[in-house]
């Protein structure tokens, strides 16, 4: 099954937390604090696997997680980091945000690309001695990984692609110049899935062609296969526009070729700008004027014309070295320039992550929120530092502030998921 586009979920590790622990030994009295830090969380990176050519096991799989950093341990002891999950998929991949629709990745070339950050690891207590503070009895809690929804959308790596109406000698041209064996036959539609050929130019020299579905008139309102599958030829340097110009299912090859063109400018002004070759085939069934009719006009638009029998290969041989020279002097095959977060999106964020939530209810106050739960898990409450340190988390992430604003006084009771305690200013 030929797959092309589907939406998964992707979750780093998060951070293990760090330690709270003091050294002992016998005959030993009261060791420095040796807690150690949480490990790191596992990235989750992608793969490119020229093995696969379609996206179908992301229909079966849709949630790739990678595993948590342990907890720091005693003795300095650091948890292990969890392992980076690594995701294969076939070149070509496109990652985009599903939130933003911003694309993070245009996974085109040999080069590993991490997606989801795994969250750093939590100080164990050990870091936290100095002359003031010698029995630091907390440690900080692991960071979140990253994790985003996603869509994979594969847009195939070739230099040349075929478009054209159906049963115009797509993939009979592509059979005769490449060792690719796509289905032909004498009907609409044959070609159902993207198909990629090689094409030997010489002895050194090659360039890859793509065979797509064939267009009609309103594929872009999704008549006939629809114009979905032009996406697989959006990267190309070059299009090679097939026509039939032999007429012999009673069309006039002009107006194909003016139907096509004006689907592919429906689809996106940028494809109907790439350089365009125009093929006319079936030539071994056509007049000689039906041939020199279409040309004048085709040259006339400015075009390249040139005039093969895909079936009978004539002229074939030229075509492609026509198209390997052509290309030599094109751009690249085109990648897709991630966008990555800017600083002020990455504060916007980060500050979502510490939200929070004060209710006054039978005179209290309950603050709710996600992050303050590990930060709860790292403190000691019986201890004086460590209470200093949850303080300033209170007020670094302006909880105070709002406590303040709604008119908390000194004394009133304060309730953070199960712990209590009465607010001192
Ligand atoms: N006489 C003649 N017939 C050809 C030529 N090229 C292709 N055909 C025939 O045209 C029919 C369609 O060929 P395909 O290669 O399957 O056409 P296609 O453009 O890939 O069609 P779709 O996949 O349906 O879009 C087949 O019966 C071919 O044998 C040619 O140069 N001359
Ligand atoms: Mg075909």
């Amino acid at each position: 099954m030929f797959v092309d586009k589907a939406k998964i979920l992707i979750r780093a590790g998060n951070g293990g937390n760090g330690a709270v622990s003091f050294h002992r030994e016998k005959y030993v009295a009261a060791g420095g604090p040796d807690g150690g830090d949480g490990g790191k969380g596992g990235d989750v990176i992608f793969h490119v696997d020229d093995n696969l050519s379609t996206l179908v096991d992301f229909h079966y799989k849709r949630k790739f997680i990678a595993p948590d950093g342990d907890n720091g341990d005693r003795r300095e002891r650091s948890g292990r980091g969890g392992k980076d999950l690594v995701v294969s998929v076939p070149r070509g991949t496109l990652v985009r945000e599903v939130s933003t629709g911003r694309l993070i990745a245009d996974l085109s070339t040999d080069e590993d690309v991490i997606i989801c950050k795994g969250g750093k690891g939590g100080a164990g207590n050990q870091h936290f001695a100095s002359a003031t503070k010698q029995i630091p009895r907390y440690a900080k809690a692991g960071k979140k990984g990253e994790e985003y929804e996603v869509t994979l959308e594969l847009k195939l790596l070739a230099d040349v692609g075929l478009v054209g109406f159906p049963n115009v000698g797509k993939s009979t041209l592509i059979s005769v110049v490449s060792a690719a064996k796509p289905k032909i036959a004498n009907y609409h539609f044959t070609t159902l899935t993207p198909v990629l050929g090689m094409v030997s130019v010489g002895q050194n020299n090659s360039f890859v062609m793509a065979d797509i579905p064939g267009l009609i008139e309103g594929a872009s309102d999704g008549i006939g296969l629809g114009h979905d599958f032009l996406r697989h030829v959006e990267r190309c340097r070059l299009i090679v526009h097939i026509v039939d110009v032999s007429g012999v299912e009673g069309r006039n090859p002009i107006e194909d070729f003016n139907i096509i063109n004006h689907e592919l400018q429906n689809f996106s002004e940028d494809l109907s700008m790439r350089p365009q070759m125009v093929v006319a085939n079936k030539c071994d069934m056509a007049t000689p004027e039906q041939i020199a009719d279409f040309k004048e006009y085709v040259v006339e638009k400015g075009f390249d014309f040139f005039e093969i029998s895909a079936v009978t290969t004539s002229g074939t041989k030229e075509l492609v070295f026509a198209i390997a020279d052509k290309i030599a002097s094109l751009p690249p095959i085109k990648e897709f320039e991630s966008q990555p977060l800017t600083a002020q999106e990455r504060f916007e964020r980060e500050s979502q992550s510490r939200r929070f939530e004060i209710t006054f209810e039978d005179g209290i106050y309950f603050v709710e929120g996600e992050f303050l739960e590990s930060i709860l898990m790292s403190v000691d409450m019986d201890d004086y530092e460590s209470l200093q340190y949850f303080q300033r988390v209170l007020r670094s992430t302006g909880i105070i502030d709002k406590l303040e604003e709604m008119g908390i006084v000194e004394g009133d009771t304060v309730s953070i998921l199960d712990f209590e305690f009465d607010f001192v200013k």
